[in-house]
């Protein structure tokens, strides 16, 4: 383990709570607690995973709280290191006070996700993991939150394990083939080799196809209402909110901008996007509503197409046809709306349609139940991992150098070829879970993290 210094964060939010956490890590952690904690036995003598009561002072000896202390001995800790925890009351102040007299004592105040980035090195955890420790505290889905919970104790590590060791495997056999090609031995054959690339291949494309779900488990599944100007997408977006929250108008091109708003359906976060309507328009502004609505749809999972059966309930099939077109990956779903102005005959014949009225509100919760149908079928596809877009980045190279692999098996004279591509694809997949590391990746991936994590 290397030495650092000893640091030290609040690892509860700042504000008024019921306690709030401090954390002190490194190897003078105990020496620097007990210059301000005294309880009944000094914390350097204590045994680890031991809570200990007792009074808090700062640098002018002054009593800050009453407190508990839990101590952690190295390596036996979430870093790896020396750590105590102080739980005391909850107070802005009061907690603010805890860390200054630690620093005063001689730790240094953390840096985002420094406490993670030491569990990483000192190999409490590979990379994959730490991010997972990020998507546990940002995620926005139950899902979501559950399948970080399992990366973090190794889902995604052991699967890129078996798909190292397989590589591994094959580098190994082409090497040593080399070693006696003299001799015209041939330890691995063609058709296997083949085989373990093309499975290789499938695997890791069966990750990266996991990424955009678990980009839904990590921030929310993205809905889109669209729709001639008119047809009440506002009206269904304050319905849906059961909140004045657009401008309703029978103006149309009143919404020119975009609007936002967040929802959570069966444990999922759902943005919602209220767009300009889409229209071939004269007015600057609204032109360039349409743009950014256009730009805006394309990160949608699920879009609502808005139509007013007032008009006909054909009315926006043009619409629905280029919606598809345009953005293949998204589900695009018909709406009836203003069924209170149909008579029943007419709402009888739509029945089949989703139908509904943002004005009286019939239907809404169906809408709600159709976007928790299509969050969680569309999140499904993630299985149990949370795919990043590091890990794509890196893992579209592996699949290039497997590529690569397949066509010199087929091509080239000597085996030697092989091996390289495969070689550099297990240098690529060491980078996912941090075997090989850089600073600049480290700096990348606890970016994300909030100070005392
Ligand atoms: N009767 C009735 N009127 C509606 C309904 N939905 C919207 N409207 C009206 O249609 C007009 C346009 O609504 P708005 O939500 O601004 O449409 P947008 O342009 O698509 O955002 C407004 O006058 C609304 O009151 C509905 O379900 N029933
Ligand atoms: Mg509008």
């Amino acid at each position: 383990m290397l030495v650092r210094d000893t640091i030290c964060a609040l690892a509860t939010p700042p504000g008024v709570g019921g306690l709030a956490v401090i954390r002190l890590s490194g190897p003078d952690s105990f020496t620097i607690a007990d210059l301000c904690f005294r309880g009944s036995r000094l914390l350097a003598e204590v045994d680890s995973h031991t809570i200990h009561y007792g009074k808090f002072y700062d640098a002018e000896q002054a009593l800050v709280d009453t407190i508990t202390a839990s101590v952690f001995r190295a390596p036996h800790s979430y870093t790896g290191e020396n750590t105590v925890e102080f739980s005391c009351h909850g107070g802005l102040i009061v907690s603010q006070e805890l860390s200054a007299a630690l620093i005063a004592a001689g730790a240094r105040p953390a840096e985002p996700g420094e406490f993670t980035k030491r569990a990483f090195l000192n190999n409490k955890l590979d990379l994959t993991q730490a991010e997972a420790v990020a998507d546990i505290i940002h995620s926005v889905s139950q899902q979501g939150t559950h399948a970080a919970a399992r990366q973090l104790l190794g889902g995604l590590t052991r699967r890129l394990r078996e798909l190292r060791s397989s590589l591994v495997e094959i580098c190994g056999l082409l090497e040593l083939e080399l070693d006696f090609s003299m001799e015209d031995i041939e330890f691995i054959d063609r058709k296997e080799l083949r085989a373990k690339l093309v499975s290789a291949l499938a695997f890791c494309k069966e990750l990266t196809d996991s990424f955009q779900a678990s980009e839904i488990m990590r921030s929310g599944y993205n809905v889109g209402i669209v729709g001639y100007p008119n047809a009440g997408k506002s009206s269904l977006l304050n319905a849906m909110l059961n909140k004045k929250r657009a401008i309703v108008s029978p103006t149309p091109g009143t919404t020119r901008d975009y609007i936002e708003e967040h929802l959570v359906i069966g444990g999922t976060m759902i943005n919602i996007f209220d767009t300009a309507g889409l229209r071939s328009s004269e007015d600057r502004i609204e032109i360039e509503g349409i743009q950014l609505a256009q730009t805006l749809l394309r990160q949608c999972n699920l879009l609502l197409i808005l139509n007013d059966s007032t008009l006909s309930f054909d009315h926006s099939q043009a619409l629905v046809e280029r919606l598809q077109q345009d953005f293949p990956s998204a589900t695009c779903v018909l709406v009836q709306n203003k069924i209170d102005l149909l008579d029943e005959q007419s709402v009888a014949y739509i029945a089949s349609s989703l139908c509904i009225s943002a004005v009286t509100t019939d239907g809404i919760d169906a809408v709600k139940a159709l976007i928790a149908e299509y969050a969680r079928r569309d999140m499904a596809h993630a299985g149990s991992l949370m795919i990043n877009a590091r890990h794509v980045a890196l893992l579209q190279m592996v699949i290039q150098s497997l590529h690569n692999a397949l066509e010199a098996l087929e091509t080239a004279p000597s085996n030697e070829f092989i091996a390289i591509d495969v070689r550099e694809a297990l240098r690529k997949i060491g980078e996912i879970t941090g075997d090989t590391w850089s600073e600049n990746v480290l700096d990348e991936v606890f970016a994300r993290f909030c100070i005392g994590k």
